[in-house]
């Protein structure tokens, strides 16, 4: 059989199931294989990579919009862009940051920015249960919540006391539980500028945010400033990497110190203490501060090699590996031993180290195949290394072992990297994506800003393989690669949905049906509109009121259609909002403007969607 080729070395024919011949290597075929000629598969080995016209994705792949505040949803492997879900930006597709419901999620004055970086599904029991997904804004020290049924933004905490959240991920066990969070960078206490200078009064702190009320449950001084977590299987820890132990303020500063370190935090010990009282709390905010720096019971201190980066846990529960970055190296972390490090059995912190293999220059963010493999990111090198934990154990132990098993070269400068499944206890070793920060020649040029390069590998077989190219904009720092048997979602809103309870309510209290009136409620220089909305028209084509009313517009979509969303934009006011069907929206808006000002749907519906408007006539 003949092999066709496209450009990036994709097999048009490789229509075979990829868990058919998941971890088949070379020669090795599997018996699943039927009615494909071993040809074929000898040579192609792996996973299929080619979802045709019409098929669907393995995977959903959680992508961080960077910059741009948002969080994307692609298919894997094809690596297609499904979704946009605006977080901590302002969407005018979708009106989040226009409508009142978006509004109540984001909250009063909220800005319209962000700079996302780690989305991560809920779990229970190590394993994604396709409930949420949480992520980060280090630009507004926010943590933001998405619903898995819908994929919209349902809650948004303000972390106080700190600056910028930047690492974050959840408590895995029992279930999430918390959403561990670091604030990064260190400011001074009180922060009201009566003591700037004073480096001694500056703090940073770890956070938990409690994932099921998104209320702060407890925050953690330490020492340093804090950059990436993760948490273990068993509910018992979280671990940290600290750059600048130096606590300076210029780059000089944070980088004297040979070593910095990794913080772990002893969760059952934190919860005893905030039961006990043993907490403070800081301005107006009730959150209970521990105290957890150098000394503290509730905290370890782990000496590592200088300003390390990314913090994995092994999809097995058994090691947090921290990344080196200035370092060559990764500090492998035997989690069992963290008890012994707790209760006093061990005395030395390093002793918890069971490996630091040397990988390359760089190493950033490690993954896990779920068969003893890991990948780091080298930033400085631009390649993925693969290797294997249980030989560099034994080489930190003195045997002559090489546990590097492959160099993969990327393009360019790897920040994270993520297997399918392998940030749970399901890692199955079939996928690997670099979240490349630079491009360069990758692709056609577009001006200065370049994409970013999300590169998809296929490491189901002893070898790596590069099998994708994938522009991004604004920078994906993390992503999560999760398969579809644990997401479902709703094709078309419920009437009940909390996401617009409060519209529902408000509704009532003007005796409105939404399902069926069309009404304009007037309360004072107050204007409600209530309409319906069934393709190709408007409940209401005319809509009166008086130049300086306060309209709040609206809309319950009566679609039960599956892709039939309506809009409503009105023209030069700056608003707009997607109604997809059963869903009820609304906006508030002042109309300051006399004279004549149409509406329109902007979501395409029906051959006569164009027709789909009216007038808001605004009297002087
Ligand atoms: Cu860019 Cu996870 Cu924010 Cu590393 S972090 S690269
Ligand atoms: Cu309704 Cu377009």
């Amino acid at each position: 059989m003949t092999q066709e080729k496209d450009k990036q070395g994709i097999s048009r024919r490789d229509f075979i199931s990829a868990t058919a011949i998941a971890g088949v290597t070379g020669a090795g075929i599997g018996s699943g294989m039927v009615g494909i000629s071993p040809a074929f598969a000898a040579k192609e080995s792996g996973n299929a990579t080619a979802i045709h016209p019409g098929d669907l994705d393995e995977y959903y792949g959680f992508w961080s919009g960077g910059q741009s505040g948002e969080v994307r949803i692609l298919g894997l492997p094809s690596m297609r862009e499904l979704m946009r879900i605006p977080v901590f930006n302002y969407d005018s597709a979708t009106g989040h940051g226009i409508t009142n419901e978006s509004k109540r999620i984001l909250g009063d004055n909220a800005p319209l920015n962000g700079d996302a970086h780690h989305p991560h599904m809920s779990f229970t029991n190590g394993q994604h249960d396709g409930r949420y997904v949480f992520i980060n804004d280090k630009a507004n020290t926010r943590v933001a919540r998405i619903r898995c049924d819908v994929m919209k933004t349902d809650k948004i905490v303000n972390v106080p006391n700190v600056q910028a959240i930047h690492g974050l991920r959840l408590q895995k066990a029992p279930r999430t539980g918390y959403v561990f969070c670091n604030a990064e960078f260190r400011i001074p206490y009180p922060n009201d500028g009566s003591n700037m200078e004073d480096a001694g009064a500056y703090r940073t702190m770890f956070n938990a945010i409690d994932g099921d009320s998104m209320e702060v449950a407890w925050q953690v001084i330490v020492d340093g400033n804090l950059d990436n977590t993760d948490a273990d299987y068993d509910g018992n820890y979280a671990c940290s990497t600290c750059y600048n132990s130096e606590e300076g303020f210029t780059l000089a500063d944070t980088m004297r110190n040979e070593r910095d370190w990794a913080v772990v935090f002893n969760i059952p010990r934190i919860e005893a203490a905030v039961k006990a009282g043993k907490f403070t709390t800081l301005g107006d905010s009730k959150v209970p501060v521990l105290d957890g720096r150098h000394g503290s019971e509730l905290t370890a201190y782990i000496p590592i090699p200088k300003s390390p980066h990314g913090l994995n846990t092994s999809p097995d529960g058994k090691y947090f590996v921290a990344n080196g970055k200035l370092s060559p190296t990764v500090s492998v972390i035997e989690i069992a031993r963290l008890h012994d490090l707790f209760s006093g059995k061990i005395t030395e912190p390093r002793d918890v180290i069971v490996a630091e293999p040397e990988l390359g220059l760089g190493p950033l963010h490690t993954a896990f195949d779920g068969r003893g493999n890991a990948y780091t990111t080298l930033f400085i090198d631009s390649q993925i290394c693969k290797w294997n934990i249980a030989d560099a154990i034994k080489s930190y132990g003195g045997e002559k072992v090489n546990y590097i098993r492959q160099k993969l070269d990327v393009h360019y400068q790897p920040g994270h990297n993520h297997t399918s499944m392998g940030e749970s206890n399901e890692a199955d070793g079939k996928w690997l994506v670099s979240l490349s920060k630079f491009s360069k020649d990758r692709f056609l040029p577009v001006g200065p800003l370049h994409a970013e390069n999300d590169q998809l590998i296929d490491i189901s077989g002893e070898e790596m393989k590069l099998v994708h190219d994938g522009p991004a904009y604004a920078e994906p720092h993390d992503c999560e690669i999760v398969h579809r048997r644990k997401i479902r979602t709703k094709k078309i809103w419920e009437r009940d949905d909390p996401y617009f309870a409060e519209t529902v309510a408000r509704a009532k209290k003007d005796g409105i049906t939404l399902e069926t009136d069309n009404k304009i409620i007037r309360d004072g220089n107050k204007v409600r509109v209530y309409m319906t909305s069934v393709a190709p028209s408007y409940g209401l084509n005319e809509i009166k009121v008086k130049k300086g009313d306060e309209v709040t517009v609206t809309i319950t979509n009566l679609d039960q259609i599956e892709d039939v969303s309506h809009g409503f934009t009105l023209i030069n006011h700056g608003v707009a909002m997607e109604i997809s069907p059963q869903q009820t929206a609304s906006l508030t808006f002042t109309a300051d403007k006399p004279g004549v000002h149409w509406y329109y749907c902007q979501w395409f519906c029906h051959a006569l969607h164009m027709e789909m408007r009216g007038r808001l006539l605004v009297e002087a």
